[in-house]
């Protein structure tokens, strides 16, 4: 009578783990490592589209840096402010669907700046982000709005 207890509770906690693993690996294999090359003022490309969960690599920045200044509600930051990035960056798993704005401060001045869609987004999100980079961007980090308006809203 115990024993066969002990073996239901056994079979019960490898299948509890077999359906964890499978609910989580999609999420882990497919996640993806895109490239954004720094060319001399300007990234390419300066817009992708990602899936949340993915990362980007940013490759060829010893004289750049890649620092957020747009970022959806809940989402985190890369980069870091007044420092540059080193030969290549990865950004953490962006994980928060939406429109992250970031800009090369060094060269800001020239337009260096891009955009990373975080899976769909829509005509209205997009609308929305733009409405609030024009609210809160001053000077040359308006260069952002520019790469909005180009975002190919994906529902
Ligand atoms: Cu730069």
């Amino acid at each position: 009578m115990k024993k066969g207890a002990n073996k239901m509770t056994i079979t019960r906690y490898v299948g509890v783990v077999l359906c964890t693993l499978v609910y989580l690996l999609p999420g882990i294999v497919k996640a993806e490592e895109h490239v954004v090359n720094a060319a001399a003022r300007e990234f390419k490309p300066a817009i992708i589209y990602v899936q949340p969960g993915d990362t980007v690599k940013f490759t060829n920045m010893t004289s750049h840096n890649a620092v957020t200044y747009l970022v959806p509600e809940g989402g985190i930051n890369f980069g870091e402010k007044g420092k540059m990035a080193g030969a290549t960056m990865v950004t953490p798993p962006l994980e928060t669907n939406g429109i992250f704005g970031y800009v090369c401060e060094p060269h800001i001045g020239f337009g260096m700046v891009g955009v990373i869609v975080v899976g769909d987004v829509s005509a209205d999100q997009k609308a929305a982000v733009k409405e609030k980079a024009m609210a809160e961007l001053q000077g040359p980090f308006k260069r952002l709005i520019g790469k909005i308006n180009k975002i190919k809203p994906t529902n």
